[in-house]
């Protein structure tokens, strides 16, 4: 049972704990609302956003550092399995009135050599043009907005959804009051989740974000970079975005 790691980790969670306790001379009366609070983080099942938001970014950026490739990002609390499989063309399920500007999302796989990348598995999610994931808010279809598919064999694909909206993390519960008290917006720029899977390459979990979005300088949860943020280009009735995605050998 006594993993090295496991017990250096938790030792540390401690110790560090301790320190800021007696650094800030914490009051008996400041521990006891600490408690409270934390216990409602518990109960009100926002555990995973909470982590998410605040040390997600932090995982990832001690294990990739400056790797090169197409920069991960955050997985968050949103991802389920299960989502259906797609066909040519693919379209992300969506139901028949669903809000927003309609995206042809458009990627190309390669490995960092430039050689693309074909037939790879791609796991794609996203918010509503309300700011909703389907699981996670009520009165929206299972599996809206998510789904699986494969690229061409040249490491093409074009998939067709809404352009979600950024999405605002629940003011009202433990996470928000939390934030408020950091004094911190809640919002997250709008983003796509994609999860590419090509064979003989790190499995890349990352997102895609806009060019121009309000949020993307102070995304509540640090997940932007550079290479991950598109320019869309407005057509006719349509809006079209468009992403190379570099993926590192193993
Ligand atoms: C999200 O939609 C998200 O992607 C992350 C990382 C955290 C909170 C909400
Ligand atoms: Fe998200």
């Amino acid at each position: 049972m006594a993993n090295e790691r496991v017990v250096s980790i938790f030792e540390g969670l401690l110790e560090k704990t301790k320190e800021l306790i007696e650094e800030k001379q914490i009051t008996h009366e400041e521990y006891r609302e600490f408690c409270l609070w934390f216990d409602q983080l518990g109960r009100s099942g926002e555990i995973p956003l909470f982590m998410d938001v605040f040390f997600e970014t932090h995982v990832l950026r001690g294990m990739y550092g400056d790797l090169p490739g197409t920069e991960p990002s955050l997985l968050g609390p949103y991802y389920i399995e299960g989502e259906p499989e797609l066909q040519e063309p693919l379209t992300l399920p969506q139901r028949p009135d669903e809000k927003g500007e309609v995206l042809f999302f458009t990627g190309h796989v390669k490995s960092i050599d430039g050689s693309s990348l074909g037939n790879t598995d791609i796991c794609m999610w996203q918010a509503d043009a309300d700011g909703e994931y389907s699981h996670f808010a009520d009165g929206i279809p299972e599996y809206n907005l998510r789904g699986r598919f494969k690229t061409d064999d040249q490491g093409r694909f074009t998939i067709k959804t809404v352009i979600p909206a950024p999405y605002q993390i629940p003011t009202g519960g433990p996470t928000g009051i939390f934030l408020k008290h950091i004094d911190s917006h809640p919002n997250r720029p709008a983003h796509l989740h994609l999860i590419i899977d090509a064979e003989g390459h790190d499995k890349l979990i990352t997102q895609v974000f806009f060019e121009g979005d309000p949020w993307l300088e102070t995304d509540v949860a640090d997940g932007v970079r550079d290479s991950l943020i598109t320019k869309l280009e407005k057509q006719d009735d349509h809006t079209v975005g468009t992403i190379e995605f570099a993926l590192r050998p193993l």
